[in-house]
């Protein structure tokens, strides 16, 4: 019995040795240990043995089990340290492998300007405010000095929704708007970027839908030199330091006087070239001192307070800034076209 026991420690330790794998050490441990186990089996026909034989067999029993429950034991601690081994090695990260590039994209070039812009005359006291896109004829031509009949509304063929509503045609509704809301008290210094809408057949560069900024100062004292300084100082930021101005006399039916005005070619320097037409001058706005009628119907008085207002289009802007030959480019969104705007 004694070589019988003996026999299975050493089948069974052997058998451990020689297992690489956790299941199959828990198979064996239920093969030789269990209580249907060899181990057990010996133990049950000890009853068969003499009574000096027993304690002996029963200890040497109880030392293979114990020795095999050890050997069982260390090779757990050992498969189970393998396979955390295992699993670090296989999940480890390198974090000297250099990164992958992500995809970013980009301002649309149209808002880089407008942002731009905006920027600029924040920097110089300015507020942004915005308005509703449909609007109502008052505010869009009434309250700009265009009464019904007039024939500047010719001027601009727009899109009317009802007798009375329709697409803002240019963004002054929303300075009327803010002047109304002033209740005759200054300052006001606005800008108002947004969308506008015009019936036009788009081409090269017409579209039916574009953007204007505006902008509009009214307080007491506002004269044709504070547009003049203001104006300048914005052609000079966005075209370089060396640009001059040039105010040309025009006509507005919200603005009286109005002018026209225009900036050395940024290009050529004024020598004349195919960007300004072998002018020397590119227009960039339009602009006048507020129109009194413009300035009452908006609740000012226009014995105590004047102002100035101005209008440009960003496309123009930008058209210009970055040689783009084509309005309709900002709204086809081209991804070949976008990705050309990114800063470095
Ligand atoms: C242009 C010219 C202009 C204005 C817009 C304005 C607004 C109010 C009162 C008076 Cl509330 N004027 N806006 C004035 C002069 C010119 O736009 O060529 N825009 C693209």
């Amino acid at each position: 019995m004694k070589d019988r026991l003996q026999a299975l420690k050493e089948e069974a330790c052997l058998k451990i040795e020689q297992t690489e794998d956790l299941k199959e050490l828990q198979n064996i441990r239920v093969a030789y240990l269990g209580k249907k186990g060899p181990i057990t089996e010996v133990l049950k026909g000890m009853g068969r043995l003499s009574s000096e034989e027993r304690p002996i067999i029963g200890a040497f029993a109880n030392e293979v089990r114990d020795a095999i429950t050890a050997a069982l034991e260390q090779k757990q601690e050992e498969l189970g340290k393998l396979e955390i081994e295992k699993k670090l090695k296989a999940e480890s990260i390198d974090v000297t492998l250099p990164g992958r590039p992500v995809n970013k994209g980009n301002s649309h070039p149209l808002t880089a300007v407008i942002d731009e812009i905006e920027d600029l005359f924040l920097s110089m006291g300015f507020t942004v405010a915005e308005g509703p896109e449909v609007e109502t004829d008052y505010y869009n031509f009434e309250a700009l000095n265009l009464p019904k009949g007039h024939p500047a509304r010719d001027m601009q063929d727009s899109f009317f929704i009802t007798e009375d509503l329709l697409l803002r045609t240019q963004t002054s509704p929303v300075q009327a708007r803010t002047m109304e809301k002033h209740e005759g008290k200054g300052p006001v210094k606005i800008i108002s970027p947004g969308k506008v809408y015009r019936r036009d057949n788009d081409d090269a560069t017409h579209s039916h839908q574009f953007m204007q900024i505006e902008g509009l100062v009214v307080d007491k004292n506002i004269r044709l030199s504070d547009l003049k300084g203001v104006l300048t100082a914005f052609a000079k930021k966005m075209f370089g330091e060396e640009r001059k101005i040039r105010l040309r006399p025009s006509f507005f039916p919200f603005t009286e006087p109005s002018v026209e005005m225009d900036i050395s070619c940024f290009k050529c320097g004024g020598k004349g070239c195919s960007i300004c037409k072998q002018t020397g001058w590119i227009e960039i706005l339009g602009a006048g001192m507020v129109h009194p009628n413009v300035l009452e119907m908006a609740g000012f008085d226009s014995k105590k307070y004047t102002g100035f207002a101005f209008g440009m289009g960003p496309e123009r802007i930008a058209m210009l800034k970055y040689g783009i030959d084509d309005i309709r480019h900002f709204y086809t969104n081209d991804i070949r076209f976008l990705k050309q705007f990114k800063k470095a």
